[in-house]
């Protein structure tokens, strides 16, 4: 540990590039174009946490077998945008509404409210049927989380108790953390399709049956679970011709979700945040309205002074932090909007508010310092040599993702 700290921070540097590079090649969906690129580039993988907070390398490659699937899946996702074009699945879905609970048991439903917090200390399972808890004068939050994480993750806790702290809301965590857990992150893309299809039956039978109504419905969707909470809109809209009203994505995943995506088509208000933007998380607007806090992309602020792999897991959960602060303050964070106005960001954002709008939720020099480095080596390559040196160096244990 002789190195400088200037040395160091130039380290830093190197590494979040090779991790962006990966990204950058995964962005193209497109079968060829992506292995190409993948291919020229020498990177197929990126980093994230697993449940246990380790490390784990996990793979962008796929096979034939995994292209033809990813195909479908994406070419089924744009036929839901054209909701005009599916009569045939809508009337098939809707023959039989009782039939929505009969899921694998892939995909949980967990109800939180004040009263079962305070008296139970767990939700209630609605995967067992049970709607005696279910208050429909209340507003609902559908709260979806993203890779490798389950309904007990931190994303689902914070936010979960914000919003019970401060309203008198109905909380359903989903839970599709038997999907969501494999470590071949393309297996999670290519079930969001179905999980989607369950979660837009169950929502459309709280409308249709428990009688919620359909502005009283808002999804928040953390990273992976952005895309499927927007999924799930696409499929209420196409599918039972019902539009929830808003949904919030948290740095919508990137990998693979350049084309389709989290939008406007979703809900009567899609709004996003982007912290991790070009790497774990997507940069482009797709909402009505897109927040780009401290420029929407790595490091955020506190996640500079970290090593290489977490400085992105970092980034993007910041997106939900950012998000959990504004249910307890809703006017802690404005923004300078594209249309000349201000907005808050989380929360509190009108829907009314459009454009993409910036913010800083920290003013340290040192980020930008850090941004104007960052830049300077961003036409550079790495090694594969390199990277494990860096990873060595800051003693950083990668897992393969060789685990199924
Ligand atoms: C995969 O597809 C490519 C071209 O599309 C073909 O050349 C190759 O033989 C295929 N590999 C397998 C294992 O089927
Ligand atoms: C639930 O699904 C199982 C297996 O797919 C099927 O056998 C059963 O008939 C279904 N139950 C109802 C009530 O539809
Ligand atoms: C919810 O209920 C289903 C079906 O009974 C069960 O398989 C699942 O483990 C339960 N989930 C939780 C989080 O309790
Ligand atoms: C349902 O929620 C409303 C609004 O919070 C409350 O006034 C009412 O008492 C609740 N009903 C029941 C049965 O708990
Ligand atoms: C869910 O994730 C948390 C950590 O985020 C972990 O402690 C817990 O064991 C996981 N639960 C299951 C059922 O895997
Ligand atoms: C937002 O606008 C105000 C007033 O025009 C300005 O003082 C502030 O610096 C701007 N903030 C950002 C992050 O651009
Ligand atoms: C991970 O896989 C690579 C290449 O397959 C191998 O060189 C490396 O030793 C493995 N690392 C661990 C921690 O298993
Ligand atoms: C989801 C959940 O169980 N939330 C909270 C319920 O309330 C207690 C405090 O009263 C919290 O500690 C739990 O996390």
């Amino acid at each position: 540990m002789k190195v400088t700290h200037s040395l160091k921070r130039i380290l830093f540097v190197c590494a979040v590039n090779l991790v962006c590079f990966s990204c950058v090649a995964s962005n193209k969906h497109d079968g060829h174009k992506f292995k190409k690129e993948q291919a020229k580039l020498g990177v197929d993988f990126v980093y994230f946490p697993d449940m246990k907070g380790q490390t784990r390398r996990v793979s962008l490659k796929y096979d034939n077998h995994t292209q033809v699937k990813l195909e479908e899946f994406y070419n089924n996702e744009k036929l839901f945008a054209d909701h005009k074009k599916i009569g045939r699945l809508r009337s098939a879905a809707l023959k039989d509404m009782n039939d929505a609970f009969n899921f694998s048991n892939e995909v949980h439903f967990i109800l939180y409210t004040r009263e079962l917090n305070d008296s139970i200390g767990t939700g209630v399972n609605l995967t067992t049927f049970d709607f005696k808890e279910y208050n429909i004068t209340r507003d609902t939050k559908i709260i979806f989380h993203g890779y490798m994480e389950n309904g007990s993750s931190d994303f689902d806790l914070v936010i979960t108790n914000s919003y019970l702290k401060v309203s008198d809301v109905n909380i359903i965590v989903v839970d599709w953390s038997y999907l969501s857990g494999t470590y071949l992150y393309t297996k999670a893309v290519m079930s969001l399709g179905e999980v989607a299809d369950y979660c837009a039956k169950f929502v459309a039978y709280l409308i249709r049956v428990v009688g919620v109504k359909q502005n009283q419905l808002h999804f928040i969707g953390f990273s992976l679970g952005a895309h499927l909470a927007g999924f799930t809109g696409k499929r209420l809209r196409a599918i039972y011709s019902e539009t929830i009203q808003r949904i919030s994505g948290l740095d919508p995943a990137a990998p693979l979700f350049e084309e389709v995506n989290l939008n406007q088509q979703d809900a009567n208000f899609v709004d996003i945040i982007h912290t991790d933007g070009h790497i774990l998380g997507l940069y482009k607007a797709t909402g009505h309205v897109d927040f780009y806090p401290n420029g929407g992309v790595s490091p955020q602020p506190d996640c500079y002074n970290i090593n290489p792999v977490e400085i992105d897991i970092c980034s993007h959960t910041n997106s939900w932090k950012l998000y959990s602060e504004t249910i307890i303050n809703e006017h802690l964070y404005t923004a300078n909007c594209s249309d000349d106005k201000q907005y808050p960001m989380g929360k509190g954002t009108p829907i009314e508010a459009r454009g993409n709008c910036i913010l800083s939720t920290d003013t340290d020099q040192a980020m930008i310092w850090f941004k104007n480095l960052k830049q300077e080596f961003s036409l550079l390559h790495f090694s594969n040599k390199l990277v494990s040196k860096i990873f060595n160096f800051f003693d950083i244990k990668i897992f393969n993702d060789t685990v199924n």
